[in-house]
């Protein structure tokens, strides 16, 4: 440390000491990448000591480590609830270096003990095969934010924000993650936080000015040019640049002092003075070196302050005893005999700088949700069914009556306040409207008499970005409240891999104890491939589907509730589960209503049935469906039937769990064999109408007894801008289809096969000479209705 501490709000002493803790934090960093023994470096480094594997990233690790000292001085001057959250997951050692400093983890893994056996430990766990990931995983506490996956770091933290008025979120964004789509535009998250109700985010530009093997952009731009940026972006920027760590740590407490000073005026003028301006939050630009106090050289080639120093700066310590040298030299620096005593415990005057209890970062209870979890209140959702006057004789808007009972749940939650909605500007075209009246739309930027329902203190979150949509949503629930997204169909798939790393939170988490199961994520798809009359093929694709079943069972469900009545009783329960990803794929569009409230609930309490109202006893053939569009089909082509052969033995099933088809081996939810037989009886042919890609089907069913028998139609990417029937017929998935189906895969029926086909060409022909000459459907498949027989 150099002589010139310099001026600054650090006493020479605490100085002094916070930066032992920032070393003790940097050494136990490079410890857990490098070593297997000798973890206080009582005798001088051998081979022996070396991991075989060297896993870890360093050059993004003392800057983190950096920044948590000093959170630690401002959470304890100024009684801070703070949550730290790392955009560059890769520095995963640092985090768990703190955590242990400041006696969490020793708390939650009693085994990594405060001395030198529980340092030992601590290092050969790290990157070890059964041990710990590289990087802030589920298992490091104080975390919500993995970080494997960049881009997620400052949207994740603006949801943890939000109806937490007393929480600040430190949230580091590396100046690589920041050239990601997600990260720059989460930036405009400040429009939508609210000083008066919500916490504060405080952002921190990790400029350590690379990558992996480049140098980053805004590491390139001149410094004028960034800090406009950033106040395009609407924040306050300030910088602290340097690398001398004596001057560094005054100029760091000197920044946080009046960004933290920022942040409480910005509060007390929301709170105290009724202001309802948009404020400019404060944000830090932080240049130091990448790999700062590591090796300055390997090899002859600079390494500190460049993008060789990402990973593992020395990589060849068995090949060169050089290496080798360099790290005892290197982990020496940090005078690791100054930090622990004789027994390898951190010292206490340097352990005292960490705060205590559930101030300690590691140990807030925002960061593991489950433990503030209070559960939602979910009106009686019997309250808006539909009333069935006939099957399928009036045509209802499904999610406008989820509509109404998402408005009943926003009120019966508005003074916990841990509900919000979420949607990318489609909330209202999902016809889920209800849910704003009387809440409002959260919005802080500028607003003009033609608006509608925006408000500083909404709840409805819309913003044209399914990133920001599904990354607030996630913060919001990792920190124990409860939300619904309702999203496009076929635009949902631009946060799959958001999604991806979301349920592989909740797989690990549920294997850790110490984590309590957090609210389920709930997704509404609505606007749906069947239904794009305007849109057309750009707005059609049912995958998002297959993409969650590959996710582990224990995690994913997925529903596809026919009608109305089966949509609220499928929300209520995904709305009160906890821990999984809950599909709910519901059309928007008129449409007809089939089961009374209490056969919903049957109904979906099983998840497959066997409608008899519309079925015979003792099947020829099982005409399934699964799926709002492909119900109809179906029961309009057993309609046909009925008409066309009126002997034919007809069972009608319908599918609303779509995990009900698998196997019990493979899915809780799935049909026990005996069930599954019963429905599906083995010999018995199937015709399955489903709303997404056929093959998915196949998939779920091909360990089923009857799976030869099974056919499927689906939507076979065949779209384009046309009538909702004519969608229907170019995939294969139309009545007429479905009906020669059932014909011609009835052995019985096998000598009325080709008139069948005639009939099928004929009905399909007129179907294109009218659409093509009319711009609309046949008035008899527009105005279809079933009839009971
Ligand atoms: C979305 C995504 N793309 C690529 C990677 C691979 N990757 C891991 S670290 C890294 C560089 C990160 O640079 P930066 O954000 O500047 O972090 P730091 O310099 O602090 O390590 C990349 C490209 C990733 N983890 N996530
Ligand atoms: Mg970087």
């Amino acid at each position: 440390m150099s002589e010139a501490t310099s001026k600054g709000p650090l006493s020479p002493e605490l100085l002094a000491r916070m930066d032992a803790y920032w070393r003790a934090a940097n050494y136990l960093s490079v410890g857990q990448i490098y070593l297997k023994d000798n973890p206080l470096l009582e005798r001088p480094l051998t081979l022996d000591d070396v991991k075989p594997r060297l896993l870890g990233h360093w050059g993004t690790t003392p800057g983190l480590n950096f920044l948590y000292v000093h959170w630690n001085r401002l959470i304890r001057e100024r009684n801070l609830n703070m949550l730290y959250i790392i955009g560059p997951g890769h520095g995963g050692p640092g985090l768990v270096a703190n955590t242990y400093l400041e006696g969490s983890y020793t708390e939650i893994y009693p085994h990594i003990e405060q001395n030198r056996d529980g340092i030992k430990r601590l290092f050969r766990q790290f990157s070890w095969p059964y041990g710990i990931p590289s990087h802030v995983a589920p298992e490091t506490p104080g975390s919500i934010h993995e970080g494997g996956e960049l881009g997620y770091s400052l949207v994740h933290a603006y949801g943890a924000a939000f109806d937490n008025p007393d929480l600040i979120v430190a949230c580091v964004v590396g100046d690589g993650e920041a050239e990601t789509g997600p990260l720059a535009t989460s930036w405009h998250s400040n429009k939508f936080l609210n000083p008066l109700t919500d916490g504060a985010v405080l952002p921190i530009l990790h400029l350590n000015g690379y990558k992996i093997a480049n140098p980053t952009i805004l590491a390139r731009i001149p410094h004028a040019e960034l800090e406009n940026l950033m106040r395009g972006y609407g924040y306050e920027p300030f910088t602290l640049e340097g690398d001398d760590p004596a001057v560094m740590h005054q100029q760091a407490a000197a920044v946080f002092d009046t960004m933290l000073d920022r942040i409480a005026a910005i509060q007390k003028s929301a709170r105290e003075d009724g202001s309802t301006a948009r404020p400019a939050w404060p944000m830090l630009i932080m240049r130091t070196p990448k790999g700062w106090t590591g090796p300055k050289f390997v090899d002859g080639k600079p390494v500190e302050g460049t993008w060789r120093a990402h990973q593992v700066p020395l990589s060849e310590i068995f090949e060169k005893p050089e290496h080798l040298r360099q790290l005892d030299e290197w982990m020496r620096s940090y005078k690791p005999e100054e930090l622990f005593d004789d027994k390898g415990k951190f010292r206490e005057d340097l352990a005292e700088i960490a705060p205590k209890g559930r101030r300690r970062m590691g140990m807030n209870a925002h960061a593991n949700g489950g433990l503030l979890l209070q559960p939602l209140k979910v009106p009686n959702f019997r309250e808006f069914a539909v009333k069935i006057e006939g099957r399928g004789a009036t045509d209802v808007e499904s999610t406008r009556i989820l509509g109404h009972l998402l408005h009943a749940v926003m009120e019966a939650n508005r003074e916990q306040k841990n509900f919000r909605v979420f949607g990318p500007d489609e909330t209202a075209s999902n016809r889920l409207g209800d849910v704003i009246t009387g809440t409002g739309k959260a919005w802080m930027a500028e607003t003009l008499p033609v608006d509608e329902n925006l408000s500083e203190t909404g709840r409805v979150m819309e913003v044209l970005s399914e990133h920001m949509c599904q990354g607030w949503l996630e913060g919001y629930l990792l920190t124990g409240r409860h939300g619904f997204f309702s999203c496009y169909e076929a635009f949902i798939h631009i946060i799959d891999s958001m999604v991806n790393q979301h349920a592989k939170w909740l797989k690990t988490t549920r294997e850790i104890p110490w984590r309590k199961p957090i609210a389920s994520l709930n997704y509404l798809l609505s606007s749906l491939v069947w239904r794009q009359d305007h849109n057309g093929f750009s707005h059609q694709d049912p995958g998002f589907i297959d993409h969650l079943l590959n996710k582990k069972a224990d995690v994913v469900r997925i529903y596809l509730p026919p009608d109305a009545n089966t949509l609220l009783s499928v929300s209520d329960h995904c709305l009160r589960s906890k821990h999984y990803i809950n599909l709910i794929v519901a059309g928007k569009q008129p449409a007809p209503q089939w089961l009374t409230i209490d056969e919903a609930i049957a109904h979906c309490t099983t998840g497959v049935g066997v409608w008899k109202w519309a079925s015979n006893d003792d099947p020829e053939v099982v005409m399934a469906c699964c799926g709002d569009v492909p119900t109809l089909e179906t029961l309009a082509a057993v309609s046909l039937l009925r008409a066309k052969v009126p002997d034919l033995r007809i069972r009608v099933v319908n599918v609303v769990d779509l995990m009900a088809l698998e196997p019990q081996s493979e899915h809780p939810h799935g049909l026990p064999d005996e069930e599954f037989d019963r429905i599906f009886p083995v010999g018995t042919p199937v015709v399955f109408a489903f709303h997404g890609y056929p093959w998915l089907i196949h998939r779920l069913t091909y360990r089923r007894h009857n799976h030869d028998n099974i056919h499927v139609r689906g939507y076979k990417e065949e779209g384009t801008t046309t009538t909702p029937f004519d969608m229907c017929v170019l995939n294969n998935i139309d009545r007429f289809q479905l009906a020669l189906d059932a014909i011609t895969r009835v052995p019985r029926l096998a000598p009325q096969a080709d008139a069948a086909q005639q009939w099928y060409s004929e009905a399909i022909q007129r179907h294109r000479l009218y659409v093509t000459e009319n711009g609309d459907d046949l008035p008899e498949i527009r105005n279809w209705r079933w009839t009971e027989s």
